[in-house]
């Protein structure tokens, strides 16, 4: 029987140097390494949200289909974030300037709940950085037989700072 691709949705952020490129470089990455990049977001700026920084984030969502399992991903993931120069993650449970941060966020419907790896991301629906970008590419999640409506979830948060559309992708 001929495998079927899954559709995964993954969320991009990046601080420091040409943030742009950043973003691009890396959807380039995962186009080559992880699966075909079916749409990409528009590119929005932030201002870091729970992590003392001066410098204002780029994030963006991107909907891929791949061959590759979680883990596998994961794995790619950390590949690339190295490749591309990415240092230290957290140092005592802060959060660090990065070039780039690469999350995982949905794979297909599928909940996982292992040390190395937990699915949907833990703060997917805690952050309009995420929610914003990501309800470009979808409307609504089915998880576990509960839908979602972005929309709804954004609404939600009002009280965080709301994301500036900079750059329109095609
Ligand atoms: N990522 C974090 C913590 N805070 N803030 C913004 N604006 N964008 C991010 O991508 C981000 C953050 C942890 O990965
Ligand atoms: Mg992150
Ligand atoms: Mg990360």
């Amino acid at each position: 029987m001929e495998k079927t691709a899954t559709i995964v949705y993954i969320g991009l952020g990046t601080n420091i140097g040409n943030k742009p490129q950043n973003l691009f470089d890396s959807i380039n990455f995962i186009d080559q390494r992880i699966g075909r990049l079916v749409k990409s977001s528009n590119f929005y700026s932030t201002p870091p949200f729970e992590m003392q920084s001066k410098n204002d984030f780029w994030n963006a969502c991107i909907q891929i289909e791949t061959y590759l399992n979680p883990f596998e991903i994961l794995e790619e993931i950390q590949k690339i974030e190295q490749d591309m120069g990415r240092a230290a993650k957290s140092i005592n449970k802060n959060y660090q300037d990065r070039i780039i941060d690469i999350d995982l966020l949905f794979f297909g419907n599928e909940c996982i709940e292992d040390p190395k790896l937990t699915l949907p991301h833990p703060e997917w629906q805690n952050r309009l950085f995420v929610l914003v970008p990501l309800n470009e590419l979808i409307d609504r999640l089915n998880i576990s037989g509960n839908c979602h409506h972005l929309a709804k979830l954004i609404n939600k948060l009002g009280s965080q700072a709301i994301p500036k559309q900079e750059l329109k992708f095609f």
